[in-house]
């Protein structure tokens, strides 16, 4: 059998609450979709949320729970109709800096599954550690600070890999499981990232990492795309031959195993295209360019924006961009997102979306003068937590005269703020930039033209949700040609087919003149606040 003209391309998502598959068209149209919820349908697991919380900083997912609901998920799309052997190849993307850590002998039995029987019996003994410590985790700031003062510090760190010590780090992480179980550490002939543990079943061997999902790890030189020695030798003893070598995203890296074939009817001459981090995949299924700038406006506000070359940030993430590896990509991540904004309708509006709405617009750009920052929990960017507010004359105040100033210094705030910090990384607008916002509060267009106005640029909203899972399968496509074709094949000459963004909101003309100076003043108060925070601790 061949594959011809009517192939598809499967895309997977182990993400922290489940696993997604999706099954798309050559055009990139989704043809099917569906996932395994670990909490609900793997209830023997014991999860709550995907996780396991052996204490408040300690937070872990059982292997074997993926491998299961691999299993299942694959039965489920079969179910819904998927024909795997139109499938040309398959790409995946996982929740990063997780770590998976397969026991001495276990690629003898990833070589030879059974396919008369489920992966997860035949796996059960392969792994040295049952529970993966995932991005959740905060328990290594002593690992941390090892990291750091190895190299030379926090900035020498972030230098070299992207991103000063992070707890959630797989390096630190794995130098914890290196130094609290030595035995299970030598006994560890492999560690993958979750990625790279999930396209390893796929691929009936140990996949390598790739270089973007392996910048979140605190251990790989993002400028030589090779591992830091330095890093590595704080870690764990024999650390470079248990990660393998790193490669780029869209590598192909062979035929899917015989298992697959047998059991789910994949075509054999379906490819396994390199999976990568959550984030990067995110990239990938926004089709981010570079004069875009991604806002998710979550929880917790992210954004995401591609960079020609790397630069060394205070706060903030720097990874090989997974779509073009000579290129970059900042993941900038605000705790203080959603939550903060439902307190403050929950608080002035009495939980109304459309009162909120109501009152945000109901006061001119600038607020009268009126300026304000939110920060129910410590906020990463910048290390400050509390409320401030500040009125015309710059005096500090407890309170706004009326709620919609409350409203509306929120919302300028939170905005100011993510532009401020998206220039420091260089970004600024010009002809034809895109702010491409995602997550949940991207449903709000009277939220979404203060995002237009502050950033004094168009807003552009995806119809398809999942853009992490969607980047995976239209990388498997990319992947597939990438490595197949004479062809000078590109990322975005592969997705060209994909439907553009929808414009949501236009900034109003006179949005520069307001805003402009508005950053200003974030960055003067936020240096005030953050002076006084200092002089105090
Ligand atoms: C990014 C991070 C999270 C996880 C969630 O640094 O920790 O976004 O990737 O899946």
């Amino acid at each position: 059998m061949t594959l011809k003209d009517e192939c598809t391309y499967l895309g997977i998502d182990l993400s922290t609450q489940q696993l997604k598959g999706v099954i798309v068209d050559e055009n990139l149209q989704i043809l099917s979709e569906t996932h395994v919820q670990f909490d609900s349908m793997l209830p023997e697991f014991r999860t709550h949320s995907g996780v396991v919380r052996a204490d408040k900083k300690t937070v872990t997912a059982p292997v074997l729970m993926w491998v299961k609901a691999l299993d299942l998920l694959l039965d489920k799309l079969r179910v819904c109709g998927a024909d795997f052997s139109k499938v040309a190849a398959l790409s995946g993307t996982a929740q990063q800096h997780g770590t998976v850590y397969w026991q001495i002998g276990a690629e003898n039995i990833l070589h030879s599954l059974d396919p008369s029987n489920f992966l997860h019996s035949q796996l059960a003994s392969c792994f040295s550690i049952s529970h993966s410590p995932i991005w959740m985790d905060s328990s290594t700031t002593k690992q941390c600070q090892m990291l750091e003062e190895a190299v030379g510090g926090a900035e020498k760190l972030a230098e070299i890999t992207g991103s000063k010590a992070y707890e959630r780090f797989s390096g630190a992480q794995i130098a914890k499981i290196a130094e609290t179980k030595p035995n299970a550490y030598a006994n560890t002939e492999r560690i993958s990232l979750v990625s790279s543990f999930a396209c390893s079943l796929f691929l009936g061997s140990y996949a390598p990492i790739d270089w973007s999902d392996a910048s979140g790890m605190n251990l790989l030189d993002i400028q030589k795309k090779e591992w830091s020695q330095a890093c590595l030798q704080v870690c764990g003893s024999n650390l470079e031959s248990k990660l393998g070598e790193p490669v780029p995203s869209y590598t192909d890296l062979g035929p899917i195993n015989e298992y697959y074939v047998e059991r789910f009817g994949f075509n054999p001459h379906c490819r396994i295209i390199s999976f990568t981090g959550d984030n990067p995949a995110s990239l990938a299924g926004m089709r981010l360019g570079a004069n875009d700038i991604a806002v998710s406006l979550g929880t917790s506000d992210t954004l995401f924006l591609w960079l020609s070359e790397p630069k060394t940030l205070p706060e903030g993430h720097i990874f090989v961009n997974p779509v073009d590896s000579d290129a970059y990509m900042a993941l900038l991540c605000f705790k203080n997102g959603s939550l903060t904004r439902e307190r403050i309708r929950n608080l002035y509006c009495s939980g109304s979306w459309d009162e909120f709405n109501r009152l945000l617009e109901s006061i001119p750009r600038g607020n009268f003068g009126n300026f304000g920052l939110y920060y129910d929990s410590q906020e990463i960017i910048p290390f400050v937590q509390g409320d401030f507010r500040f009125d015309k004359a710059g005096s500090s105040v407890s309170k706004f005269t009326s709620p919609e100033f409350e409203v509306r210094a929120l919302i300028e705030g939170q905005f100011l703020a993510r532009r401020a910090h998206a220039e420091d990384l260089g970004f600024s607008v010009g002809p034809g930039t895109r702010i491409i916002a995602t997550g949940g509060a991207s449903n709000n267009k009277t939220i979404l033209q203060v995002l237009s106005d502050c950033f004094n640029a168009p807003v552009f909203i995806l119809e398809a949700a999942n853009s992490a899972v969607l980047g995976a399968a239209y990388q498997a496509k990319h992947g597939r040609l990438r490595n197949n074709s004479n062809e000078n094949v590109t990322f975005s000459s592969i997705t060209s087919c994909v439907p553009v963004p929808v414009l949501a909101c236009e900034p109003y003309k006179n949005s520069a003149k307001i805003y402009d100076p508005l950053v200003k003043r974030y960055r003067k108060i936020i240096k005030e606040i953050q002076t006084r925070t200092d002089s105090r601790s």
